[in-house]
């Protein structure tokens, strides 16, 4: 079926790279060794869901604009020439989306067995992202309340995306052909990353205007009445309990991640998947009883980051550095942290598997 050169030679596919590169620190790089046809799909498949993602952020479009052009992003991913020139000017994003014509033309020339695949996540990931927004936009406010609302928006925006990728993996024939079908493990991959990326940009958020925190940890357990008191340096020590909290719940999601990297035969799609996951691992140890999470992004150094690339390309390292951070956040736990001993049984379940 595949009949069209790579793409290389083409303007329109050239301008994607570029965008892959503008809007994408973490992913550009591993997304641009894939094998054979997968860097070129999965490219269109983060552009695709970049563009949703930047419609979602920008605060400067009202409900009654960003309801409609979210549902009906899919559609518009199909309709050549289309494109969008009303983000805000601040937003960072705003030219891929002036010019996502391009991503559409792409998108148009890929096989339809992987065009199907994007275009059916980006529908559904659209939808939920039209159903957190609105009820943003009627409260004043994103509100996550319970652990399961966390799960549910997490699912949306990240897990979709391991349940497409997987799909695109078995389609691609260089996984099996029942990876496509691992939804629970392919929405842990996803959740993971989501989570310790909500755990980490706290302070960011906050400043932004929106909170992702659940109101379950933050305000029922450990009762704050607005997570701007989580600041305060008299509330240091319980706002570090709900950050244990958040630490705990992504944890839960450590031992299907491996579990999932497991299955994975083709070297550069191992790469893809798993430094992604090291890298939070690393972040989630980084982060954890760490006050600065109140105050700033924390991140991992470079060099660090550079020898979790190194490290991250077979199963028994990966496992080994996931255990290596897991035995970190066990020796930061301390025994009056209300998580303390579901945070040593979940270190002790990563222990367990390797
Ligand atoms: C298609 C690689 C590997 C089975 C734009 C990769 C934003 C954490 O807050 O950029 O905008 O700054 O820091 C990525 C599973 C999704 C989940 C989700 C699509 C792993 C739109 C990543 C990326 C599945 C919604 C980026 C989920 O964080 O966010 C491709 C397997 C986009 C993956 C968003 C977040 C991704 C995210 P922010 P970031
Ligand atoms: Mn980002
Ligand atoms: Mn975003
Ligand atoms: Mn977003
Ligand atoms: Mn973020
Ligand atoms: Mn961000």
């Amino acid at each position: 079926e595949e009949l069209e050169t790579s793409g290389y030679d083409r303007q329109t596919m050239k301008r994607c790279w570029y965008f892959l590169d503008r809007t994408s620190r973490s992913f550009s790089s591993v997304i641009k060794e894939l094998d054979g046809d997968l860097a070129r799909v999965v490219c269109l498949f983060y552009l695709v869901l970049r563009g949703l993602d930047t419609i979602e952020d920008d605060m400067t479009i009202t409900d009654e604009v960003k309801q409609p052009l979210l549902r009906n992003f899919s559609k518009h991913c199909s309709t050549p020439g289309w494109s969008f020139a009303g983000n805000g000017p601040h937003e960072k994003d705003r030219q891929l989306l002036v010019e996502f014509d391009c991503v559409v033309q792409e998108l148009l020339l890929l096989p339809s067995s992987y065009r199907d695949v994007i275009l059916d996540i980006c529908d559904k990931m659209a939808q939920g992202m039209a159903d957190y927004a609105h009820q943003a936009y009627k409260a004043g406010t994103l509100g996550l309340g319970s652990m399961e609302d966390l799960d549910l928006y997490c699912h949306y925006v990240a897990g979709l995306v391991g349940e497409g990728l997987s799909r695109l993996f078995s389609a691609s024939g260089k996984e099996v052909p029942w990876l496509g079908d691992q939804l629970m493990l392919s929405n842990s991959m996803g959740l993971l990353l989501q989570k310790t990326n909500i755990l980490r940009d706290f302070r960011e958020d906050v400043n932004d205007g929106r909170l992702f925190w659940p109101r379950a940890i933050w305000g029922e357990q450990f009762g704050f009445a607005d997570p701007k008191e989580m600041y305060r340096p008299e509330n240091a020590k319980r706002a570090l309990w709900a950050l244990s909290a958040m630490t705990l719940d992504a944890l839960r999601h450590a031992v299907d991640s491996l579990e999932y990297i497991a299955l994975l035969k083709t070297q550069s799609v191992f790469n893809f998947c798993a430094i992604p996951q090291t890298m939070a691992m690393a972040t989630l140890a980084l982060c954890f009883m760490n006050p600065a999470v109140f105050h700033r992004n924390v991140k991992i150094r470079k060099a660090a980051a550079a020898k979790l690339i190194m490290r991250s390309t077979n199963p028994r390292d990966v496992a080994y550095i996931f255990r290596e951070y897991a035995r970190e956040i066990h020796a930061k736990a301390v025994p009056s942290d209300p998580s303390f001993l579901a945070i040593s049984v979940a270190c002790g379940k990563i222990e367990e598997w390797c």
